[in-house]
């Protein structure tokens, strides 16, 4: 294996702001930041309970004991490969083991995995390795009917950091990738002078739904991203009985962190991997491992409330469905509870931080009305109107918050630190909420240039940028319209000089221009002026009236 050559690049100021020394004393003096980083979690829980089980995969499965030691084989292996203390590694593999194992190795090495969603392509993948300067890219070699390989190939062609792609399966022709097995290998040299990262260290790099036409890469700490689990867990009740199903995608926040797989593993309980959403796998899976939790997008409950009242599986085991990332219809919210026996718990989070759940002992109406609370008491929220000024509770508008696992600015991006947030440090969530006194929120819209396609967020900015390269189009405006099952769904307004476009061919335009595909408009309209506003911006209110 080629060694690459990389040097030792600790998280600088300029990479990423962080919190003020103030408020970093006042977090550890509470015990929310403690001297703790997430490569030592397998460790832990091999000491605590090794011989519990730690992660279910089909038919394979790890102890803690068997987790630490895994972890440990793969950390030196990618030692040996030249990964070291501060690489950013792009990180895009579906809901398998090997995300998990390589992810906990790469903390081990102190390395930084950004992470891709599976449905990513050349667009997003490029933009995230230029922007991280990322050393290495681990894939899988196909999924969902797409071979990563080839642009895997193209990604190491075009980025002169790139010097390792790992690939779970085959190789195929390229002699030059390394295989995720050959990883497993007992006889690397134990890593002499690792340095343990520092709890304030950069730990991951999440994707944010963005809205500004490139999309922006949140920096999450050691520190912060584990009391952000920890705190999840205690309000999801997890303790080492809890066997939590990770049904949506492990790179998501929802998915890793709220409380997901590191909160279940902190807690020593046992994770299980759904390769799919399908009610057919999901109830298999619960059934035979007795899952106590697992979380889904709003999309997804009717679907599992139907084929349960059909089939009538053995879900006797779950205790909690969390539903996230999308607003759940009260409607909705209200059957759940009723039909599968179990607590829903609703979350309202983002991969900038503020995490809000319900509590399962939360009045009904609560729990069916309102998307939760802030999970620390030092989450600062505010809702404010359009002039910047705080409102009473049970008025509509914008949420700022900051808070102790709430990003001060993103990764490498000076240039949004006005936009997006306060001079004091508020993050502008961009979602319109209303607040109870006793803290509850509810999500009420949004003021971001966004469309939460249920639960895929699609940054309208960078498809209109996409767009305007099709022939023809002369000006276009992405908007949200309602859609029975998605929640909303996307619509594009073009403006054309000759023939309009369908929106079939418009997604096949998209794809070839390397754009995920969720974000290819559900629907085209063409128009023969975008109506703007006596500011002379495009007027998105009225597009999504006509809509
Ligand atoms: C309405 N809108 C919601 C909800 C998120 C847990 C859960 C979700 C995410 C996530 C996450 C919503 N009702 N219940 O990271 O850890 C919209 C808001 C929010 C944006 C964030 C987590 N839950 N949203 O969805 O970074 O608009 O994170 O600002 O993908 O999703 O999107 P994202």
């Amino acid at each position: 294996m080629a060694k690459i050559s990389s040097t030792v690049l600790r998280p600088t100021e300029a990479d990423r702001p962080q919190w003020p020394e103030r408020f970093a004393r006042h977090y550890r003096s509470l015990g929310h930041w403690r001297d703790e980083v997430l490569g030592e979690l397998p460790r832990e829980g091999a000491t605590r309970h090794p011989a519990a089980v730690a992660l279910v995969d089909g038919d394979r499965r790890w102890t803690y004991r068997e987790l630490e030691s895994e972890v440990d084989i793969l950390a030196r292996s990618l030692s040996r490969l030249g990964l070291r203390q501060g690489d950013r590694v792009v990180l895009q593999l579906p809901n398998i083991a090997e995300f998990v194992l390589g992810w906990f190795a790469l903390q081990r090495l102190g390395a930084v995995p950004v992470h891709a969603m599976p449905g990513h392509r050349r667009h997003e993948i490029s933009h995230l390795i230029r922007l991280t300067e990322a050393v290495a890219y681990v894939i899988p070699a196909r999924h969902a009917r797409f071979d990563h390989r080839e642009l895997a190939a193209e990604m190491k062609a075009e980025h002169p950091s790139l010097g390792q792609v790992i690939v779970v399966g085959d190789v195929g022709a390229r002699p030059d990738f390394v295989p995720f097995d050959a990883l497993h290998d007992d006889t690397a040299p134990a890593i002499a002078e690792l340095a343990r990262p520092a709890p304030e260290d950069l730990a991951l790099l999440l994707l944010s739904g963005g809205t500004t036409g490139t999309p922006k890469l949140i920096p999450r700490t050691h520190q912060d991203y584990a009391y952000n689990a920890r705190a999840a867990a205690n309000i999801s009740e997890l303790t080492s009985d809890s066997v939590y199903l990770a049904v949506l995608p492990i790179a998501f926040n929802f998915t890793m962190s709220c409380p997901g797989i590191l909160g279940t593993l902190q807690a020593g309980g046992t994770v299980v991997l759904a390769p799919n959403p399908s009610p057919d796998t999901v109830f298999t899976l619960i059934e035979r491992e007795r899952v106590t939790i697992t979380a889904v997008t709003p999309p997804l409950v009717p679907y599992w409330l139907k084929e349960y009242t059909e089939s009538t599986p053995d879900l006797s085991s779950l205790r909690v469905l969390q539903v996230g990332a999308a607003r759940l219809p009260d409607d909705i919210a209200r059957g759940i509870g009723p039909t599968l026996g179990c607590r829903l718990q609703q979350v309202f989070g983002m991969a900038e931080g503020l995490l809000n759940l319900t509590a399962l002992d939360d009045p009904e109406d609560i729990v069916c009305s309102t998307q939760g609370r802030p999970i620390s008491p030092e989450d600062e929220v505010l809702v404010v109107d359009d002039q910047g000024n705080p409102l009473p509770d049970g008025e509509t508008g914008e949420l700022l918050t900051r808070g102790p696992y709430t990003l001060r600015g993103y990764y490498r991006s000076p240039e949004h630190a006005v936009t997006h947030f306060t001079e004091n440090g508020f993050y502008r969530t961009g979602d319109l909420v209303k607040r109870l006194p006793s803290g509850h929120l509810t999500v009420v819209g949004r003021v971001k240039d966004q469309i939460n396609r249920g639960g895929e967020k699609i940054d309208a900015t960078e498809v209109e940028e996409c767009l305007l390269g099709y022939p023809g189009i002369v000006s276009a405006a992405v908007v949200a319209e309602d859609d029975d099952e998605l929640g909303e769904r996307s619509v594009a307004f073009v403006v054309c000089a000759r023939d309009a476009p369908t929106a079939r061919e418009l997604a096949a335009f998209l794809r070839q221009h390397g754009l995920a595909a969720y974000k290819a408009p559900d629907r085209v309209v063409a128009i023969e002026q975008l109506p703007l506003t006596p500011l002379g911006k495009v007027d998105k209110r009225a597009l999504r009236s006509r809509g």
